[in-house]
């Protein structure tokens, strides 16, 4: 019998195999969980979320647009004809429009900025009012959200200011539903490569970082962040409400570069002494980079 055995719930944000969704979905189903699924609206997104859903039985696949109350309605509606009540709901969902998102957040425009914090934050807030109502005797909600909304990350730009503030909607949440025993938790994920992750700066950069700079000197998987969300959507959690919880290899708790210049140091001497020995020799010796 697995942790979620008899459990139902209903997963928003998968749009492929690589999203954060998919592998929280993969630990949900392996424990027994049986899941419905949305998509945004068009034949495209439909067809990819079918593709996944239908070989773990899925019964319901249908569109959502969180822009859209009527939709996120109609959707939690649904999920209650098929299901009666549900256990758990996954949002796993962000948006920026690129040119906001790329551009520093000096720059960003009141269009794309109530855009952003619309589908990124506000979309929690109503998918979890609706959420509430299917969950007679209880339930779990999770985010999925990111450091760069606790500190800067250059790059993140505009959606760290949408993530702070989807922390803080977590928490007041978890407030707002605590007395009808509903939990409401986020992850906050290290970099992992998907269709939002790519739209989001330079990335390969962001990983290295992570393995330079983590006190585990690695970024984390796909697999560890499925694992998280599965935990906090399960009754082992029972206890924790309005948490944000890093699975980032530690990423999070280092107040400097850590290991990382020690690192880049040696990278880059390893090249010069390949290359010159006398100029490695002489670099070992440079009294500015010792001090490093
Ligand atoms: O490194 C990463 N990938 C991290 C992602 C690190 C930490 C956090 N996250 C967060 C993201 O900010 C997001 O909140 O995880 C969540 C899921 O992101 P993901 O798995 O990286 O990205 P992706 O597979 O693209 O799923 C996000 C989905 C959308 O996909 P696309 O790429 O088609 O925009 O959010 C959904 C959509 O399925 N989505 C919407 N759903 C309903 N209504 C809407 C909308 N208006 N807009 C986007």
């Amino acid at each position: 019998m697995g942790l979620f055995t008899g459990k139902k719930g209903l997963i928003l944000g998968v749009a492929n195999d690589f999203s954060i969704a998919w592998a929280i979905t993969k630990k949900l189903h392996e424990e027994g969980a049986e899941l419905g699924f949305t998509h945004l609206p068009g034949d495209k997104m439909e067809r990819r979320v079918r593709k996944l859903a239908e070989p773990i039985g899925a019964r319901l696949i249908t569109p959502c647009d969180v822009q859209s109350d009527e939709d996120v309605a109609r959707v939690f509606a649904e999920a209650r004809q098929t299901y009666g009540p549900l256990d758990f709901v996954l949002h796993s969902i962000a948006f920026a429009p690129v040119d906001d998102l790329k551009g520093p957040f000096l720059n960003a425009s009141r269009e794309g900025f109530k855009t952003a914090m619309d589908i990124s934050v506000f979309s929690l807030a109503m998918v979890a009012r609706q959420a509430a109502e299917v969950m007679p005797q209880g339930g779990a909600i999770v985010t999925l959200t990111y450091f760069g909304g606790e500190r800067v990350v250059p790059g993140y730009n505009l959606m760290g200011v949408c993530k702070a503030a989807l922390d803080a909607a977590v928490k007041y949440l978890a407030f707002d539903l605590g007395p009808r025993k509903v939990r409401v938790n986020a992850v906050s994920a290290g970099p992992v490569k998907t269709l939002a992750a790519s739209a989001v700066g330079d990335f390969d950069r962001l990983a290295a970082l992570y393995e330079m700079s983590a006190p585990m000197d690695r970024n984390i998987t796909r697999e560890e962040v499925g694992a998280a969300g599965m935990f906090l959507l399960s009754e082992l959690a029972s206890g924790i409400t309005g948490e944000v919880l890093h699975v980032d290899c530690g990423y999070n708790v280092m107040g400097s570069p850590g290991r990382a210049i020690e690192k880049v140091k040696a990278l880059i001497l390893a090249k010069v002494q390949a290359a010159n020995p006398e100029l490695a020799a002489a670099l070992q010796n440079d009294d500015e980079l010792k001090r490093l």
